[in-house]
């Protein structure tokens, strides 16, 4: 069983499409259930106006029928409600308008890359002279899909016990990492209740007006977040080949979103500055006989490319958008001359929306190694298999 996945569209297209494909049959599936996670992704203290038009509604066209999956593919459409707005500039058909610079008007085209954007690479790569071919893509609207993609991922993952919460631990220089005190699924409840998804009252006012004086500043931050899960069966990847090892995976997943610069697992970097008593985690008897438990989860649950049984913890970095209402110097590929980057409408930090998208980024891998370890053609099957499982692998 392999669970894949494919997007579709432009940030100021007609709309965003998703086709998931190996979801099995019998998974109970709402609307409501995609819905939720698209409107937590919107939310975030320092995002741009453009979060105010759309409403990020998705429609379930295919794969589901009476609250059940069908075990076939399932397709999903969000319309772009500022589409509207940008009918003309994003056209399919050619323009009837001959004079150049009438034309350039029309289709708003850029011609000045901002240092940090995909607009530069993307241009030369595809031979775009308008840069706005580049960033149409290349914008983080596609993660709104990724997001409906993922929360099947996870309405799966639910059913079988697993749960997944993720929290911003740093915006900017301010940082907020003590260590976590509630189960994970009510991670999301309490981290929801802060603007910037932190857990800490006087680190979310903090992080507010460092964005607020970046905002000020026409400047933009990052910052770093961490998506965990609980109830992850141990014996997920593998050891035995690069590209089983569920880490590998994870930092694929989570690189493959716009901005993320840096991924940890567990201790990530801080692993290589501690001696190794203080690193790996020590195995003692368990509660019940013939089980065995861990004091701590240094390794974020992977050890060896595998699922160790223990809460997965996984951190990102992003890098400060690339937008900046100050723009940092940049060349005009038309004119050839020095010129301040484009501006274009974008967010001052967006680090409490990539949170909630490595939610569902996690849920797609995750669902992909249960589905390879202990996949079915129906929820039955799989939560057999689970059970099975878990019964088995005691010592
Ligand atoms: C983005 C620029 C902004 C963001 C956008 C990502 O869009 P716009 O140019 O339309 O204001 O708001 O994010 C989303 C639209 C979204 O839904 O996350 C970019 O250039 O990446």
């Amino acid at each position: 069983m392999s669970l894949r996945f494919l997007t579709a569209g432009e940030s100021h297209g007609k709309a965003l499409m998703g086709i998931i494909e190996g979801v099995p049959a019998g998974l109970s599936l709402v609307h409501a259930d995609l819905q939720k996670h698209l409107r937590r992704r919107k939310l975030g203290y320092g995002r741009g106006s453009r979060q105010k038009i759309e409403t990020d509604e998705v429609q379930i066209l295919t794969g589901v029928r009476h609250g059940k999956t069908l075990g076939s593919p399932i397709g999903l459409l969000i319309e772009n409600r500022d589409w509207i707005s940008w009918q003309d500039v994003m056209a399919v058909e050619p323009t009837e308008v001959q004079d150049p610079d009438q034309k350039r008007a029309r289709a708003r085209e850029i011609s000045v890359p901002r240092p940090g954007h995909a607009d530069w690479a993307g241009g030369v790569k595809y031979r775009h002279s308008d840069l706005r071919n580049v960033l149409e893509r290349s914008s983080a609207r596609e993660t709104a899909m990724r997001v409906a993609l993922g929360s099947i991922a996870t309405q799966f993952l639910n059913e079988l016990g697993i749960h997944i919460g993720s929290r911003v631990v740093e915006i900017g220089k301010i940082r907020d990492d003590a260590p976590i005190e509630v189960p994970i699924h009510e991670l999301n409840t309490q981290c929801d209740a802060s603007p910037v998804r932190c857990l800490g009252s006087e680190a979310t006012q903090k992080m507010i007006q460092a964005i607020e004086e970046a905002k000020k500043a026409g400047d933009t931050l990052g910052g770093v977040f961490e998506v965990c899960a609980s109830g992850v069966p141990v014996g997920l990847g593998s050891y035995s080949q690069w590209d089983r090892r569920l880490e590998a995976e994870i930092g694929r997943a989570f690189l493959s979103l716009n901005a993320i610069k840096g991924v940890e697992v567990g201790m990530g970097f801080q692993a290589a500055r501690a001696p190794g008593s203080q690193v790996h985690d020590e195995i003692f008897p368990g509660a019940v006989p013939g089980q065995i438990e861990f004091k701590t989860n240094r390794s974020g649950g992977i050890d060896g490319g595998m699922s160790t049984g223990q809460p997965l913890v996984v951190r990102a970095a992003m890098k400060p958008l690339s937008t900046l209402m100050k723009p940092l110097s940049s060349i005009n590929l038309r004119t050839g001359e020095v010129t301040p980057a484009h501006i274009e409408r974008s967010d001052v930090c967006a680090v409490p929306s990539a949170a909630v998208i490595g939610e569902s980024l996690l849920a797609l891998v995750l669902a992909q190694f249960v589905l390879e370890k202990m996949g079915g053609d129906s929820m039955e099957e799989v939560v057999r298999n689970v059970q099975n499982w878990k019964n088995w692998h005691l010592i």
